[in-house]
């Protein structure tokens, strides 16, 4: 049977609310259950300081790619869903989450709807996204602001820890 053409789609994974490592492995699993997608690599998790918001828990961050051949609202919709899924309440804005899955980069497309910036708008700006991005893909170009690689180095001061890794995360 042809296969579909697909697009790497690059995930941030954050949580800084219940128990995060497991809320990964939840969030690898319903991202492994997509129709006509497939998981092709995962970082390692972070643990990072908040950024934007004042007196949360730290974050436990990873990124996440996956080749899909859904379109890229219908890959936001079921990122939506897992992350209800995995417990999300939007109490508030920026309130703490068990699991929050952003869609980063959607191949190189640039995508301005009312519910979906692609690249996300902030993510050139954060280690937390950067870094973890950085260890799966380090050539990958977002739009506008260059390849990861070289945006490194604008959030070195940005505090980050890469934990060790489990067996059970292994791809
Ligand atoms: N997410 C935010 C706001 N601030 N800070 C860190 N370290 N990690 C996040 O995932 C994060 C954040 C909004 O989604
Ligand atoms: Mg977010
Ligand atoms: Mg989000």
């Amino acid at each position: 049977m042809k296969s579909l053409p697909t697009v790497r789609a690059y995930i941030a994974f954050g949580a800084n609310l219940g128990e995060p490592e497991a809320a990964f492995t939840l969030a690898l699993e319903g991202l492994g259950r997509l129709p006509c997608s497939r998981v092709a690599a995962h970082s390692a998790l972070y643990r990072t300081a908040p950024i934007g918001v004042e007196g949360q828990p730290d974050y436990i961050n990873a990124v996440i790619a996956v080749d899909t051949a859904l379109a890229a609202p219908a890959l936001l919709a079921a990122l939506l869903a897992i992350e209800h899924e995995g417990g999300r309440v939007r109490d508030y804005p920026m309130a703490p989450r068990t699991m929050d899955l952003d869609l980063l980069l959607y191949g190189e497309q640039v995508i301005d709807l009312p519910t979906l910036q692609v690249p996300h708008p902030r993510m050139h700006q954060r280690a937390f996204t950067l870094v973890p991005l950085a260890e799966i893909a380090p050539t990958a170009r977002i739009p506008g602001h260059g390849s990861v690689a070289e945006l490194l180095p604008s959030v070195r001061d940005q505090a980050l820890e890469r934990l060790p890794s489990r067996a059970s995360q292994a791809t």
